[in-house]
């Protein structure tokens, strides 16, 4: 099987491509290197005889995608500039990415006889509609550029089933963590800011009362769902959301990182930021009903796994 996985020398694309590595598939890293990094795939050195061909290359590059997947049986589409607050910045910029990149990749795998594309969409379709848990037929609601993007992402998945016949799944991450996640932008998750700070003997920084909840799952989990959705479709267009399936707020988080790190942790607690939002978790039934999903790693697993790899 040869797979080309978009993003693949980010954070989660990294871990999917490794765990195609493992399975012996012929595995193509297309990245722009814009976040994406060449040790994020270091892990090939412990896999000798394996193939894994580095392409550089952007989504947003219709001839540089439709060369980079000849010949590749599936897609996992995990580029993006996966960053709300740039989208606010520059709409259009990040739309070239974000959206044009999926049309891009639909389009070559179209023209090249790729026949599945997974792909990375996210919690941010959802907005900030009240309803609790979401579920996949929850309203959406994008708030952001970036949210908007991934929707129409995922309407052109379906289209491209419907006019092509080219299977697409898309995965609706929920807020995803775990070694590999860059740490470097006030605005990267919060698991990895908390966590590289207090590895520094830092403070840390609560943007409102910390009540505020998240649907964590670890990065192994989602490769799981990625690799179901792989071994498991292979025709129609389905969609799914990818979450642990249990709220988080951040006071709890701390009280975790606490007890694994064993020490105080100095917390400041600041003004909500604008635009945050509450509450958010899913329901995951679907995914685990449909495609026999089980999400191995609790928030405090997870975390133990992340802090071991940083120290
Ligand atoms: C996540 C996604 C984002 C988008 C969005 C959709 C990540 C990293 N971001 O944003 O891409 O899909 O969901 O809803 O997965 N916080 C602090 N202190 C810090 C950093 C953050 O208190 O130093 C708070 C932040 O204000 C928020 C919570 O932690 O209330 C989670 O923040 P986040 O940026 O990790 O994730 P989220 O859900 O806002």
């Amino acid at each position: 099987m040869k797979i080309c996985i978009t993003g693949g020398a980010g954070f989660i694309g990294s871990h999917i491509a490794e765990e195609c590595v493992k399975k012996g598939y012929e595995v193509i890293v297309f990245d722009n290197f814009s976040t994406g990094k060449k040790e994020n795939l270091s892990f090939v050195k412990n896999f000798p005889g394996s193939s894994l061909k580095i392409v550089k290359g952007d989504v947003a590059d219709y001839k540089a995608v439709s060369k980079a997947v000849k010949g590749c049986n599936a897609i996992f589409h995990e580029a993006a500039v996966a960053s709300v607050q740039k989208s606010i910045e520059n709409p259009p910029a990040t739309f070239e990415s974000n959206a044009k990149g999926t049309l891009n990749v639909l389009e070559a795998s179209r023209n090249n006889g790729v026949t599945k594309v997974i792909f990375a969409c996210s919690a941010a379709i959802f907005g900030d509609h009240p309803e609790i848990p979401k579920r996949e037929d929850s309203p959406v609601l994008p708030k952001s550029p970036y949210g908007a993007d991934k929707y129409i992402s995922e309407v052109y998945l379906r289209l491209y089933n419907e006019l092509y016949n080219l299977t697409t799944v898309s995965l609706r991450y929920f807020n995803v963590f775990g070694p590999r996640q860059d740490p470097s932008s006030p605005y990267s998750g919060v698991i990895s800011i908390f966590t590289t700070r207090i590895a520094q003997g830092k403070d840390i920084t609560v943007f409102g009362d910390g009540k505020q909840y998240r649907d964590f799952i670890f990065v192994k989990d989602v490769v799981q769902a990625n690799m179901l959705a792989l071994e498991k479709i292979n025709s129609g267009f389905h969609y799914y959301n990818v979450g642990y399936g249990k709220a988080t707020d951040l006071n709890t988080l701390i009280a975790i990182l606490k007890k694994i790190y064993n020490k105080d942790i100095k917390v400041n607690y600041a003004e909500a930021r604008a635009g945050d939002i509450k509450e958010s978790v899913t329901d995951p039934s679907k995914i685990i009903k449909e495609l026999g999903f089980t999400p191995g790693y609790s928030v405090e697993e997870g975390l133990r796994i992340l802090v071991e790899s940083l120290q």
